[in-house]
This record gives C-alpha cells, structure tokens and sequence, in this order.
C-alpha cells in the first residue's frame, strides 16, 4: 500500500485545502518551522510524523493497548482461545466509549486490539466486521457491534461497577439523555461545516445545544458532577464527542463551549481527573486532522 504520508501531505486533506490554510496560519512562523504545522491549528500543534500517526501505545497499562494499531499488513490474530478482545481504533470517538466502560469496569480480561482504521487489515473484515467498523466485541465467539448496545451488554454481562446503576427513576432520563446525542452530534456538524460562521453566529446555531446540555447537568448535581449525580455510562457516551467539539470549536472558531457553562465545566473537569478516561483521549493533532477530514464529506 502506497505510504501517502512521505509525500509531505495528510492523505486524507486536500492538497489545496492545506496549503490555503498553511499559508495563513502560519504567517510570521519562523519558515524553518513552517513546514510542519498543520492545517487550522495554532501554533501548540504540530504535524504528526509517520511514526506518531501509527501511534505507537505503551506496553504495560492496564488501561491501554499493548500493541500498535494493526494495519493491512499485520497478520490475523491466533484463535481467542475464550479471551474477549475489544477492537477499537485509537482515533474513533464510537470505540472509546466502550474503551472507557471497559477500563472503568476494570475488564483488563477483555483485550484491546486497536485497528488502524485508514488502512485495515483485509481479515479483519473478512472474520470480525464485514462492515469494517469499530468498535466490535468478541466474546463467547460471537462478535457484537454498536457502542451504546455494547456499554449495555458489559454492564450484563461482565463483572465490574455498573455503568447504568440504575433505579427506575433515572431509567428515562438515561433514555432521553443517550437519544439526544445524535440529535446533538447531527446538529453539531451541520453548523461545524461552516467554517465561514463568526463567533456569534457559532454562539447562535450550537449555544442552544450546550445550554441544554448545561440545564441537564442540574438535574442529579446534589448527587455530583455527572449527568446522573454518579458517574455513568451516559457520561461515557457523550466524553468523546464534548472533548472533540471542544478542540475544534476552539481551534476553528475560537469559541469556548465552557464559558457561561459551569457545571457542563465541572463535569468536564470531573472526568479528566480520572485516567481510566485521560488515558483513551487523542492526541489533539489527531482530533483535527480527522474532524478535517469527516467535516469535508
Ligand atoms: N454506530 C456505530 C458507529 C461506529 C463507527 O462509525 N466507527 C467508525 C470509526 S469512528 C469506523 O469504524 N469506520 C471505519 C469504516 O467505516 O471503514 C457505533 O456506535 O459503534
């Protein structure tokens, strides 16, 4: 497979897109230190190299991978022998939902295959997931699919603190509050498209969201920060998505989703003190360049 990475770009960036970007950006860059830096990013970021773009994970933790992603060229995996193994891609905010749950379970019997999800290899589609996608879940020998369906079936099936420890006075709101999400993620990206929006208009078309968002966290907030007082698998389900919306809105639009928002703040401030989350987030770069990518479909 070509290695599009050498020839200087970001395969999945349009040449033209980048060097229009490039070129205001980093106006008044020292232009030996041009070359690297990204498109939409501040100065903080930088180009990832090939060797960063592979994203080589420690050995060793608990709460990550202990292999670099598998890729077109890695061989098949030898047979589970009854271990369950979570696919995931180090990059997708779909596949770390269940790469928290898991973590917060403490589930270190459930084993985390990361799949370089740009260049998968052909046996993962062929024996795990025909549709290619990530997360998947084998256990028992059977594979299952779909984050938020898999957060329920650990909770069921697994050992661990329960990600919906749930009465049946928090059922609905667990309900409505997992089904907003896609309304929240749809709108999102329809305003995020407009990379010619002002701060204001920004504020105007997503403030809304946040705000709701915002008047959510009030419900439980006696019992604590989270959307249930007690953190939670809904938690879980919305992280990913707040912490990428976080990083671009500001990159793009220099809009800050937290200020007038406390507690949406202190829920977001709660989950990173906690590293079974930390851990599993992206490098920022990575956030850009993919959100780049998906906001140009
Ligand atoms: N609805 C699915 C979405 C999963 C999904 O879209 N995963 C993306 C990465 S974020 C994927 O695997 N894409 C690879 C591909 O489509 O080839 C879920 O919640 O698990």
């Amino acid at each position: 497979m070509e290695d599009k990475s050498k020839k200087g770009g970001f395969p999945w960036i349009s040449t033209a897109a980048t060097a229009a970007s490039q070129k205001s950006l980093t106006r008044g860059v020292d232009p030996k230190e041009k070359a690297s830096y990204i498109p939409y990013c501040s100065v903080k970021f930088k180009a990832l190299s090939p060797t960063e773009m592979e994203e080589i994970v420690e050995a060793g933790s608990r709460f990550k991978p202990s292999m670099a992603p598998l890729n077109s060229r890695s061989q098949p995996l030898p047979r589970t022998n009854g271990k369950s193994r979570l696919y995931i891609s180090l990059t997708c905010p779909y596949a770390q939902r269940v790469w928290i749950a898991r973590n917060f379970k403490g589930l270190e019997n459930v084993e985390l295959i990361p799949i370089n999800i740009l260049d998968k290899p052909s046996w993962y589609m062929e024996k795990i997931s025909s549709s290619g996608k990530v997360p998947a879940l084998e256990h028992n020998n059977t594979v299952r699919f779909e984050s938020l369906d898999l957060l329920i079936y650990l909770d069921e099936n697994f050992t661990g603190p329960k990600l919906f420890p749930l009465g049946s006075s928090k059922r609905e709101v667990t309900s409505e509050l997992l089904k907003y999400i896609e309304v929240m993620n749809n709108n999102l990206f329809i305003a995020l498209k407009n990379r010619s929006l002002s701060k204001s208009q920004l504020d105007r078309l997503t403030g809304p969201i946040f705000d709701r968002l915002e008047t959510s966290l009030e419900r439980f907030q006696p019992e604590g920060p989270y959307f249930l007082g007690v953190i939670s698998g809904v938690d879980f389900a919305y992280a990913p998505f707040i912490e990428r919306y976080n990083i671009v809105i500001q990159e793009f639009f220099k809009y800050n989703m937290f200020e007038k928002r406390p507690r949406l703040s202190r829920w977001f401030n709660a989950l990173n003190e906690l590293d079974f989350y930390t851990i599993t987030k992206p490098n920022p770069r990575v956030v850009l360049n993919d959100m780049e990518r998906v906001l140009q479909r």
